[in-house]
């Protein structure tokens, strides 16, 4: 082999390792604009001692508007307040979860909710429910003695 037939040799692996540089930076960026989109936020920081007494809406279920609904959630060793919500088919949920203690998990099995209830924090997520029957709240972060029996009820009816 003489030199020029080694510097392309050399030149066509530069360029292709520069390539895959730039197919890795892409797919980090869609990963990471993919995360900062789908992860769900802070919908708000609060103290976490005052959840109780007025920092935080006492826990109920509010109508905004035509089949939308806001529920206010504490997520407390060892239960969810309120325990039990009932929606109607193609309600839309937006769902405000915060924790006066430890970390909890707010998972409603059967629906794409699964968050982490972090003391200090008020979780934000929205859903729709399309199917009508008896959704399990489960505490998904173990958060103590009773942490197997932190079980609430979401039933949509037709
Ligand atoms: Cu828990």
């Amino acid at each position: 082999m003489n030199k020029h037939v080694i510097e392309t040799y050399e030149r066509g692996w530069m360029l292709f390792s520069l390539a895959m540089i730039l197919v890795f930076l892409v797919f980090i960026g869609y990963t990471l604009s993919g995360f900062a989109f789908y992860v769900p936020t802070a919908a708000e920081r609060i103290d976490p001692t005052t959840v109780r007494t007025g920092g935080f809406p006492t826990p109920h279920v509010e109508k905004v508007g035509p089949g939308k609904y806001q529920a206010y959630v504490i997520a407390q060793a060892f239960t969810f307040l309120p325990n039990e919500m009932h929606f109607k088919v193609g309600d839309e949920v937006t769902f405000y979860v915060t924790s006066p203690d430890v970390q909890h998990g707010f998972y409603v099995h059967g629906t794409d909710i699964n968050v982490q209830v972090i003391p200090g924090e008020i979780a934000k997520v929205k859903t729709k429910f399309k199917r009508p029957g008896t959704y399990l709240i489960i505490c998904t972060e173990y958060c103590g003695i009773g942490h197997q029996n932190m079980l609430g009820k979401i039933v949509v009816e037709e």
